[in-house]
């Protein structure tokens, strides 16, 4: 349906689990992505040469998830015009169940927008849709507009049946 990517960077392969959750929103929307371990930190070279590449290949939106002093998002965003949406992930020192990362991502300073989601698994899987909303802006047709409002539906409604949220609705 689209020819565009979006690329997913996570800070380590312990971040894997849980950035599996924006691939496979991405992929269930028959959306191109590439993934890969890269720290803004421990290998800030090779992170530069990918972000350089992206515009190049296709890519159209990036997606960061790294936890504790979770800096990814914010140095792609310093190097690159594409639009990148930041995750907030849960590290196993984290602090205040990821206020940490929370806070390394969003607070970025003026000039340099990360567009920052929840903590964790809802962040990811909320990432995978929100890439999804902006490559949908070029839809002319409105045909993948209407696959992402379906998706976006289902889920509503798996979770609404779940017995916890069934609980608290009554
Ligand atoms: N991280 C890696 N480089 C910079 C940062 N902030 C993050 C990873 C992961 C956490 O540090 O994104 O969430 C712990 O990584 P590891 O490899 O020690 O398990």
């Amino acid at each position: 349906m689209t020819t565009s990517k979006v690329a997913i960077v996570m800070g380590s392969t312990s971040d894997q689990a849980t950035m599996r959750l924006a691939a496979d929103t991405l992929e269930g929307l028959g959306i191109e992505t590439e993934t890969r371990v890269l720290s803004a930190h421990r290998t800030p070279e090779a992170l530069r040469e990918w972000v350089d590449s992206l515009d190049g290949r296709g890519v159209r939106v990036v997606i960061c998830g790294a936890g504790g002093a979770a800096h990814l998002a914010g140095a792609v965003a310093a190097l690159t015009t594409l639009p990148v949406i930041g995750v907030p992930l849960v590290a196993p020192n984290a602090i205040a169940g990821g206020l940490d990362a929370l806070l390394s991502t969003v607070q970025m300073p003026r000039g340099i927008p990360v567009a920052t989601v929840a903590v964790g698994e809802p962040g990811a899987a909320n990432a995978g849709i929100l890439a999804a909303e902006i490559l949908a802006i070029g839809d002319e047709l409105r045909v993948f507009v209407a696959r992402v409002d379906r998706f976006k539906r289902q889920i509503d409604f798996a979770l609404a049946d779940q017995p916890k949220n069934r609980a608290r609705a009554r």
